[in-house]
């Protein structure tokens, strides 16, 4: 997909071709997005959000995006956990590190709770900024950040039992899920990047129905995360309902082989591309 962002030169992805905006849930490319998830300066997966379960699966954040990149993916995911549960960037050497190491678009989220270090990871390369715990504390923000940064704002939405928890999923809010994505509509959000905490990190496939009626329910595109278990989870994707996503997200199932890069990602341009 020639239009994804390159470096922190303006908006993510142009707007579409063909005049009169994008037609609604029609997504022309579905991404597969690869995870690194940083925790005291190493990649790692985690169970279920919880920092006392974490597998090191490189102990070089940089070699392994670089990997990722050789292997064909067009787009990273990269979450700083100990960001997250601290309210600032934790692993910023890491994080920068890797943006010095890869050439594909880097999106990053954990721990970014202000506009400096939104502009200051914008500025630094990254595409775009994911905006979890301050979207729910203060939206006003993210819809002012996603105005001046248009197509360079995600909101993560986390999800516990259809309520948007925080702050590294210490703390499960009141609200719901769709109410929370409704208040970004028409502000200029890239994405909204579901994730169901529940199933994060235990192969336990992604949870259709949620990230499906979240998609139906808003004219942000979604991102599936938490729980992508195999292959079956990759031809999910390619039935004609699953078009209203923008992508997915893995993490374990692709380090520890249940996915092979090259099968899901030939599956995925097979279908879509
Ligand atoms: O695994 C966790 N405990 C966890 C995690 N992966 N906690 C937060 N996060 C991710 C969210 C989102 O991408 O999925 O951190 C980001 C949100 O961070 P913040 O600081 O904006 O709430």
């Amino acid at each position: 997909m020639a239009s994804l962002a390159r470096r922190a030169t303006g908006p993510a992805e142009p707007p579409p071709p063909g005049g009169g905006g994008r037609p609604k849930h029609r997504v022309r490319v579905m991404i597969l997005f690869p995870a690194i998830d940083l925790k005291d300066g190493q990649c790692v997966r985690l169970k279920l959000g919880d920092m006392a379960q974490a597998t090191v699966f490189n102990t070089s954040p940089a070699a392994q995006a670089k990997r990722f990149e050789a292997q064909g993916f067009e787009y990273l995911h990269v979450v700083d956990l100990n960001g997250a549960f601290a309210g600032a960037s934790i692993n910023g050497e890491a994080v920068e590190a890797i943006i010095d190491a890869v050439e594909f678009p880097v999106q990053l989220g954990g721990g970014i709770r202000t506009m400096a270090q939104v502009e200051s990871w914008l500025g630094k390369g990254v595409a775009r900024v994911i905006l979890g715990t301050i979207a729910v504390r203060d939206p006003a923000l993210v819809r002012d950040a996603a105005r001046f940064y248009p197509g360079r704002i995600a909101v993560g939405i986390d999800a516990r039992g259809g309520k948007v928890a925080v702050e590294g999923w210490a703390a499960t809010s009141e609200l719901d899920v769709v109410e929370l994505a409704r208040r970004f509509e028409g502000a200029g959000v890239a994405a909204i990047i579901h994730t169901d905490i529940d199933r994060d990190g235990i192969l336990s496939g992604i949870n259709w129905e949620a990230t499906l009626a979240l998609a139906r329910a808003v004219e942000i595109p979604v991102i599936a995360s938490g729980g992508l278990a195999s292959m079956a989870d990759i031809k999910r994707l390619t039935r004609p309902d699953a078009a209203v996503l923008e992508g997915v997200i893995s993490g374990r199932a692709l380090y520890d082989g249940r996915i092979d890069s090259r099968e899901a990602l030939a599956l995925l341009r097979g279908d879509r591309g």
